[in-house]
């Protein structure tokens, strides 16, 4: 199947090896090794991203602007395959080839809060390089990704259609949800704000999509493919929801789900090294409605996910988005304990 595909990026497919990669949850990632040089092949999910050319247009406008404004950056580009395309598209799909950054890792939960510092400081200082980029120019590769009003009405929509089975088994969930609906109200409230800007913002600052050297230290951000117009509490708040906590949101044994303060702060400092003169007064209000603003969010889409039976997310095992959504329903209720003390 790959044959074809890495003969367009000019490799010999009897000289290489190809494995599955990664824990990413929306594209199929492989690790591809020559002789030479290793790499990441990607095929683009065209459910979830339905104009894959409109990625590779904005990799291409980040890759231009950053090569003037930080020369020094560590962007990964996608290879040019021999027509001189990044991005090619078979009867198999959309792909695309990126350098393997060697030496590099990536994890999925933190075991220091040094790492986590790291890793703020890599997504703050993506989107500080960019703060002179015109946002409104880039794609939008996925509408309304992070907009919560959305968000809570198509999760309404799928409580309506979901099977009375599902819709009972989530009933206590569902509930949680309807109970904290004002934190959609803040949301509203931050989108009118004028002070409020719409940044280049990731959109997806999870900890894997952060590459580290060998000595952890933050080499780069990756998965840029929700790169987009949007507001900082997306980043940060993403930061929050997968930093925080020792257990992933794969973890069922919920005993497991707390609140590391001291990451907290760590999230704080690194992103606010880079970020502290770029941010607006009104931003810095809302710096700790990030965290909630996006575990809320994260638990209304692993929810309707599973209220409309696994078609975005897909599912490992029957339970597997309920029991997602229940994991963030739970780090959200320890958070929520917390929420006054975590910029002390
Ligand atoms: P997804 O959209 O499915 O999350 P990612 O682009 O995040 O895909 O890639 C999945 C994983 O592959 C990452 O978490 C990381 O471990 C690894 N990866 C991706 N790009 C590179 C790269 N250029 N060099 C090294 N590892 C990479
Ligand atoms: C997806 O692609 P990946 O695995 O980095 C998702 C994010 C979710 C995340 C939850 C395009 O991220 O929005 O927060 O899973 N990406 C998309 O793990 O939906
Ligand atoms: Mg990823």
């Amino acid at each position: 199947m790959f044959e074809n595909i890495l003969r367009i990026y000019g490799l010999n497919p009897d000289e290489t090896n190809v494995q599955q990669f990664g824990d990413g949850l929306i594209n199929h990632t492989w690790k591809v090794e020559t002789k030479k040089e290793n790499y990441i092949l990607q095929k683009v999910n065209t459910e979830v991203f339905k104009k894959p050319v409109d990625i590779d247009e904005n990799l291409t406008m980040l890759r231009n602007y950053l090569s003037k404004a930080n020369p020094e950056y560590l962007f990964i580009s996608p290879v040019s395959a021999s027509n001189g395309q990044s991005l090619i598209h078979t009867d198999a799909g959309y792909y695309r080839l990126f350098p393997f950054v060697d030496g590099s890792t990536s994890v999925n939960a933190l075991t220091s809060k040094d790492e986590a510092y790291e890793a703020a400081k890599q997504f703050g200082k993506f989107s500080k390089i960019l703060a002179g980029f015109k946002a409104e120019e880039l794609n939008i590769t996925i509408p309304n990704f992070h907009n919560l009003i959305l968000r809570y009405e198509q999760f309404t929509e799928a409580c309506r259609n979901s099977s009375s089975e599902r819709l009972e088994k989530a009933t206590e969930c569902i509930n949680f949800i309807n109970e904290h609906q004002d934190i959609v109200n803040t949301y509203r409230e931050i989108i009118s704000n004028k002070n409020i800007p719409l940044r280049v913002i990731h959109h997806d600052t999870k900890i894997n999509n952060v590459l580290f050297d060998g000595q952890n230290k933050g080499l780069c951000v990756i998965d840029l493919d929700t790169v987009m117009p949007g507001y900082f509490i997306s980043d940060v708040g993403d930061m929050m929801r997968t930093y925080l906590c020792p257990a992933t949101e794969e973890e069922t044994d919920f005993s497991k789900i707390h609140i590391r303060k001291e990451f907290f702060k760590a999230i704080y400092d690194g992103y606010m090294e880079e970020m502290a003169t770029v941010l607006t007064d009104d931003e810095k209000q809302y710096f700790n409605y990030a965290g909630k603003f996006i575990i809320y969010m994260q638990a209304i889409r692993f929810l309707a996910d599973y209220l409309q039976n696994d078609v975005y997310y897909g599912a490992k095992y029957e339970d597997h988005n309920f029991n997602r959504a229940k994991n963030q329903i739970v780090l959200l209720q320890a958070y929520l304990k917390l929420e006054k003390e975590l910029m002390n």
